[in-house]
């Protein structure tokens, strides 16, 4: 029995020392020291040996057992730290390397000039307001002095939908009806933003669909020179307080005197150069006196109300201020030329 034990000894070691994984080292602990294991079925012939040599054979079965439980445990430390230490060198992260650049969205420059000026009729105490797109004939037209049939129509080339029913060419109609809606009682102070639709080629300066902001001042005694300190305080906001405008005698149909607004060009001080088309101004807006007309049909007595507006293109004033030379940049959603602006506040020309 000595002999046996000295073998199942030997035979266990060696396997436990040759196991490769937790599970062989398992497998070996139940074959050799299992209930139904080697070293068990040994002890079970202890019965037929001799009162003297029980105790003997008992101490070496023990200690068989031990040596192979010891060897286990140690292979199973050994085992499991190099699967640790795999598991590190294999997982490890390297926490000098730079951050992932997280892609963070931003405003498009579009959305940015139109709350960055409307934030600056909010100063001066306007509200904002808006209207529908799909317009009826009487408010984009009728109800700011072009009467059916008028010729002005023309140069607006529009998209109707019925006889009656179009996409708004300005975002006059939103002025009219919102004087409709005081009621001829009340002052206005508002602007307009919002998109608007023209019957054009698109080219680098034209496109079917643009975007408007209009503005309304509707009091008693409101003067042409209100509307020119107001038209200044935009241009300096907008493009820099060392900027000049001027107001040129123009015609709309609404208006009545109309003017168009230049600022200085910032390039050339105003000597003349290719930004300005050698002028040394460039045109901004267009504006004037609301016809009276247009506030009585509004419901004012333009006898004691008077008004001034002023319309422009918020992507021509983007064009100048951040020198962009196409339109169309705008509406063909190109990452290269969103992401340039994500950021945009306050870059002059
Ligand atoms: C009402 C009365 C008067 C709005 C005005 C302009 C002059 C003007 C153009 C500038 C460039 C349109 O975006 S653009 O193509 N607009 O020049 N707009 S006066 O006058 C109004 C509007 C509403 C009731």
């Amino acid at each position: 029995m000595k002999e046996q034990l000295e073998n199942i000894r030997q035979e266990a070691l060696a396997k436990v020392s040759e196991a490769a994984d937790l599970k062989e080292l398992q497998d070996i602990k139940v074959t050799y020291l299992g209930k139904k294991g080697s070293l068990t079925s040994v002890l079970r012939g202890m019965g037929n040996l001799s009162k003297e040599e029980r105790p003997v054979v008992g101490e070496i079965a023990n200690n068989v057992r031990e040596a192979i439980t010891k060897e286990i445990d140690e292979k199973t430390d050994a085992l499991e730290q190099a699967a640790l230490e795999e598991k590190l060198e294999n997982e490890a992260l390297d926490v000098t390397l730079p951050g992932r650049p997280v892609q963070v969205g931003g405003a498009h420059l579009l959305t940015s000039i139109i709350e960055e000026i409307e934030d600056l009729f909010i100063g001066m105490g306007y509200e904002v307001r808006e209207g529908p797109e799909v317009e009826t004939d009487y408010f984009n037209f009728e109800a700011l002095n072009l009467p059916k049939g008028h010729p002005a129509r023309d140069m607006q080339d529009t998209f109707y939908i019925t006889n009656e029913l179009l996409l708004r060419t300005h975002t006059s109609p939103v002025q009219a009806r919102t004087m409709q809606h005081y009621g001829g009682t009340q002052p206005v102070r508002m602007i307009c933003p919002g998109k608007v639709y023209r019957r054009d080629t698109d080219d680098a300066t034209h496109s079917h669909q643009f975007t408007q902001i209009e503005g309304l001042y509707v009091d008693k005694n409101v003067r042409m020179s209100d509307l020119k300190g107001t038209l200044d305080n935009f241009a300096k906001s907008m493009f820099g307080d060392d900027r000049e405008i001027r107001l040129r005698p123009s015609f709309f149909p609404f208006t009545e005197p109309s003017v168009e607004m230049d600022i200085s060009c910032k390039v050339c001080k105003g000597d003349g150069c290719s930004v300005c088309k050698h002028s040394g101004w460039i045109e901004i807006l267009g504006g004037g006196m609301v016809h009276p007309n247009v506030l009585e049909m509004a419901g004012y007595d333009s006898e004691e109300y008077t008004g001034f507006a002023f319309g422009m293109g918020p992507e021509r004033i983007a064009m100048l201020k951040y020198g962009i030379d196409d339109i169309r940049h705008f509406y063909t959603n190109d990452k290269r030329f969103i992401t340039q602006y994500h950021h945009a506040k306050g870059g002059t020309l």
